[in-house]
């Protein structure tokens, strides 16, 4: 299968190889993955039903193009995000059904070529902060000398998203997880789940604010930042200060904490001047899995909302966006084609470098 995703991306980046290349003009790329977020959950998609507010994403979308028939290439967090990350559909790896858990083994092919390696040969730097899910070399749930409590200071991490291109990442291997790990070393174990988002999203923040404070990185070394939420997904648990806010239960306010650590990210990107270099995607690994009227029965299955996902995307560096744009898409890869001819980007110049996967 053609390298879809990965083909779309440099072009949305606007990465050009050859002769031609202009190493200053490669844009950062903000790449803002929601955990089970419903399309109808953001304002600006569904303004005439949805009551959440949604301010940040819908500035976004005001500002950028979003594409109103996204899909998911899985109606679960593992597929989807392996997916995302290697341009190929699950069911060609050896996960067949369902996700990671974590008595699992690690689910990417070491040798297979992913997002981060394939923008690192490109010159970028890349981080992840927040969700991997995608399996890790050790297993706590089975291992008696690793509990859910206390940390073991400095445990090493064999597998994970540094050995898969990122170089940098800070977050938890899935949801429900107060453990978290830097780089390949657990860190430190928050006391409580309604930490987790403010955490990732500081450590988001100061992501941007390192590539922002080192003024040749900001000239010679884009960034690649996935921002991999573990919101809105079940538990629902927004922090204190917003608990209860929104007036409609504890999804409404998880979705409304969403976005506002989405606000608090692009205003970093404003904070450190770099709003004018870097390109924003936001959307969900996923639809909705809590449902209507806050049932636990939508998620998992191959229904419209579960697999319909927003899209959102912002390019500073293009004159060139309509929106919004209404034609069946799907993340894996038909979108950015799409993407790329309202960018005017040149796909031909980077398609040599793509493998089939
Ligand atoms: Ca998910």
């Amino acid at each position: 299968m053609r390298f879809a995703f990965l083909v779309c991306c440099l072009a949305v980046a606007g990465v050009r190889t050859g002769a031609c290349a202009d190493e200053n003009r490669r844009p950062n790329i903000l790449f803002i993955l929601a955990d089970d977020l419903g399309w109808g959950d953001v304002h600006a998609n569904n303004p005439g039903a949805c009551k959440i507010p949604t301010p940040h994403m819908d500035r976004v979308a005001e500002e950028g193009l979003t594409l109103t028939d996204m899909h998911s290439a899985s109606a679960v967090c593992s597929p989807s995000r392996y997916a995302l990350l290697t341009g190929r559909y699950s069911w060609r790896s050896r996960l067949q059904r369902s996700i990671v858990y974590p008595n699992m083994d690690y689910l990417i092919d070491p040798d297979r070529l992913t997002l981060p390696e394939m923008l690192n040969k490109q010159g970028y730097y890349s981080g992840i902060v927040g969700k991997w899910h995608l399996g890790s070399e050790y297993d706590r749930a089975v291992d008696e000398d690793l509990p859910a409590g206390p940390i073991r200071d400095g445990r090493h991490v064999a597998k994970g998203p540094l050995t898969q291109g990122f170089d940098y990442f800070y977050g938890a291997y899935t949801n429900g997880e107060t453990i978290m790990i830097e780089n390949d070393r657990e860190v430190l174990n928050l006391p409580k789940l309604e930490d987790v988002l403010p955490l990732h999203t500081r450590k988001a923040v100061e992501f941007i604010q390192r590539r922002g404070g080192l003024k040749i990185y900001k000239r010679r070394v884009p960034f690649f930042l996935f921002f991999s939420m573990t919101s809105p997904h079940f538990p629902l648990v927004p922090s204190e200060e917003w608990k209860g806010r929104t007036g409609m239960g504890d999804y409404a306010d998880f979705v409304a904490e969403t976005d506002h650590s989405i606000g608090d990210v692009l205003a970093a990107i404003e904070q450190v001047g770099l709003e004018d270099e870097t390109i924003v995607i936001v959307t969900s690994d996923h639809g909705e899995f809590v449902g209507d009227k806050g049932l636990l029965r939508h998620g998992c299955y191959t229904w419209e909302p579960v697999v319909k996902v927003p899209l959102i995307f912002y390019d500073p560096t293009s004159s060139n966006q309509t929106s919004p744009t209404h034609t069946l898409s799907n993340v894996i890869g038909l979108p950015w084609p799409r993407i790329v001819m309202l960018r005017g980007s040149p796909l031909a110049g980077i398609a040599g470098s793509l493998s089939d996967q």
